[in-house]
């Protein structure tokens, strides 16, 4: 009587988690080919970032399920999507995410309890007495509706300062609650359910400096005091600005020694072709070398969707073709290319894939740049369709030679097409926008 529909649904689903858990793990044995069955034969789960409104995409769907063994909402469990007014719950987008994920038996990591962004301005106004209640009815409405289903949560996301200070970040649950919100928030998310790992959440924390220092006091005080957490998140997002840190693993490592979990939650790393996979290598060896390093997860499935898209951060392009860096993460876990996959090494086929960002842009036009990365053998030359919107015509085009068909462009090397394996050049253009603002669409690139 006390349960609403969406409880009693989402108990019932749970037998058919474990049914498809079971196939899962059966095909695991067969062949570690994925990212997910290569770690699985790691002891380790490789997971994703997923956005709800991607999932009706074949492709999508189709690169998520193949690949992964967890899932984390990327956006659809945050307060702003959640509890959007005090005491009004919404769980549509999140419910989808994990409905999806369960029916491919995939865990889901919980994104995020408390954080001071994504944050609906009601709860900002609160005096401190009912912002703690507001804070623990938050906790409790989310875990609630999810109890027994959340593999691991974020309970409390980025409460510490970048920079050398070591203090903790101002936010609404900080400076009206003090210090003591983080342990409030952990006491009530394990009594909410007791079956998930609790995890504390943070960047630029991944090797060891001030920032990295103050979480790590924190989490050893809260371990000799017996406040409930089991793992500490690295997000991980890399790039040429925050290199993946050369005491990587010995920061891991320190973090599990204290007697938590470390998990790899939000990796990307910006870049492209050998130099992109040799990074994502180093990612992976280090949490391989920290027995507590339970499992990774990339800040989404295809660059087309990062929150960072122009940096190509991620482990399949925008045509989810394999990247240089996905089978660099694979042979780091163990697995092996299926021989027949276009752009695994070794495999004696040519292959490259394309990338489009708009790098300038203007009231009448914009500038272009596809990039082209070869594979993971050496090409000797490439072709990559570029499908603009009707109204708009191209003015410039530089670093290629163009043919045209209607509103089709296909564009080859202006004279060497050779590139190395992983390697990367690209063309520019300049288009007219003639009152369209539209992106234009890039076809599949073609190696030879
Ligand atoms: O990837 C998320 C992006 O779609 C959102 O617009 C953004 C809003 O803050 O949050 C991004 O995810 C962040 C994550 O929740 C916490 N760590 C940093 C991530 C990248 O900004």
């Amino acid at each position: 009587m006390g349960m609403t529909v969406r409880r009693l649904t989402r108990a019932a689903t749970a037998g058919l988690v474990a049914a498809a858990a079971l196939t899962a793990a059966a095909h695991s044995a067969e062949a570690a080919d994925t990212l997910g069955s290569a770690a699985a034969g790691q002891g380790r789960y490789f997971g994703t970032a997923v956005a709800a409104n991607h999932l009706g995409e074949a492709d999508y769907a189709a690169t998520l399920d193949r690949e992964f063994s967890s899932v984390t909402p990327e956006n659809e469990m945050k307060w702003d999507a959640t509890e959007p007014s005090r005491g009004t719950f919404s769980f549509g987008s999140a419910d989808r995410i994990v409905d999806h994920a369960q029916s491919q038996g995939m865990d889901v990591r919980g994104h995020t309890l408390v954080w001071h962004s994504q944050l609906p301005s009601w709860v900002g106004s609160l005096g401190a007495s009912d912002l703690r209640t507001a804070m623990n009815d938050h906790i409790n409405g989310l875990m609630g509706h999810y109890k027994g289903e959340i593999h691991s949560w974020d309970v409390v996301n980025e409460a510490f300062q970048d920079g050398g200070s070591g203090a903790r970040r101002s936010s609404p649950f900080q400076d009206k609650l003090g210090n003591g919100f983080i342990e409030e928030a952990f006491r009530t998310a394990r009594a909410a359910d007791p079956a998930a790992k609790l995890c504390y959440n943070d960047y630029n924390t991944d090797g060891v400096n001030a920032k990295s220092n103050a979480v790590y006091d924190m989490v050893k005080d809260f371990k000799s005091r017996g406040v409930p957490i089991d793992c500490v998140g690295f997000q991980s997002h890399f790039n040429s600005n925050s290199p993946v840190p050369s005491d990587y693993r010995q920061n891991l490592q320190r973090f599990a020694d204290l007697g938590v979990d470390v998990q790899i939650t939000e990796l990307d790393i910006e870049g492209s072709g050998s130099a992109q996979a040799a990074d994502y290598t180093k990612v992976v060896e280090a949490c391989l070398a920290v027995s507590r390093c339970t499992g990774m997860t990339v800040w989404g499935v295809t660059d087309k969707y990062s929150w960072r898209s122009s940096g190509t951060p991620l482990l399949f392009d925008g045509n989810y073709s394999e990247k240089p860096a996905y089978d660099a993460v694979l042979s780091a876990l163990g697995g092996s290319g299926d021989p027949g996959d276009p752009g695994d090494p070794g495999d004696g086929t040519p292959s490259c894939t394309a990338t489009y960002t708009r790098t300038a842009d203007w009231s009448s036009g914009y500038n272009g740049q596809v990039t082209i990365t070869a594979g993971g053998e050496p090409i000797s030359s490439w072709t990559a369709t570029v499908t603009l919107p009707a109204q708009q015509s191209v003015s410039a085009l530089w670093n290629g030679t163009p043919a045209w068909s209607g509103n089709v462009m296909t564009v080859r090397p202006s004279w060497n097409g050779t590139l190395a394996a992983g390697a990367s050049t690209g063309f520019g253009f300049t288009v007219a926008k003639n009152g369209s603002d539209a992106a234009p669409a890039i076809g599949t690139c073609t190696a030879s």
